[in-house]
């Protein structure tokens, strides 16, 4: 069965870190503020917002065993970066443990870290909201990327996703598929409207 907002909102206060829960309620008002820009059902913007990173905070090990033992695929990236299965068991654990029967929220679940080609509009604002919520000072260009996201959605993506890789490279991490697949698309869909 659904949970509440409000019972969601406790179950993660005890299953998150303090900063990740801050995080986490940063994420869940921005999306909330873009789907009231683009349309969006605010309760979903929330839902997903919400329980994005849910499955974010145990280590490692317990992320891989809990794959393994819900029968989710682990692919090469993954098992060389386990911190990448919070999206693909967040989505379960949103479905199995949480009681949200929406595929679309899983969805965002699912792509909020890599991306994908051809995003539904829910699945571009977490994946967006998720880089510049309040809470967030990592990246340079936040002020401007922040603007950005209330003017061209898809535009947002696209810098996103290139500074991300750019971040990446510069680490020399292992670059999921998923996460090159969807800059290309956005690249060059970006590039068709300029
Ligand atoms: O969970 P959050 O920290 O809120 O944010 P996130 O789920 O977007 O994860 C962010 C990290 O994931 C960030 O440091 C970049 C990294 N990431 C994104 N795509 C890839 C990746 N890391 C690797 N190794 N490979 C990827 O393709
Ligand atoms: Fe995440
Ligand atoms: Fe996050």
């Amino acid at each position: 069965m659904q949970m509440d907002v409000i019972s969601i909102r406790k179950k993660l206060k005890k299953k998150l870190d303090e900063q990740r829960y801050e995080h986490t309620l940063g994420v869940a008002f921005t999306a909330m503020s873009l789907a009231m820009k683009y349309d969006v059902d605010l309760h979903k913007a929330e839902l997903a917002g919400l329980l994005h990173d849910c499955a974010k905070c145990m280590p490692d090990e317990v992320k891989l065993h809990k794959c393994e033992k819900y029968n989710i695929e682990i692919s090469d990236t993954e098992r060389k970066n386990p911190s990448l299965l919070h999206s693909k068991l967040g989505a379960y654990l949103a479905e199995h443990k949480y009681g949200v029967e929406d595929p679309e929220i899983f969805n965002a679940i699912l792509y909020h870290t890599t991306g994908r080609a051809d995003m539904t509009m829910l699945e571009k604002i977490i994946f967006v909201a998720d880089y510049i919520e309040p809470r967030r000072n990592k990246a340079s260009n936040l002020s401007e990327v922040r603007k950005l996201a209330f003017e061209n959605i898809d535009q947002t993506v696209c810098k996103i996703m290139k500074d991300t890789l750019s971040y990446l490279e510069k680490k020399n991490a292992v670059i999921d598929n998923e996460t090159m697949h969807a800059y290309e698309f956005y690249a060059s869909e970006t590039r068709k409207t300029n």
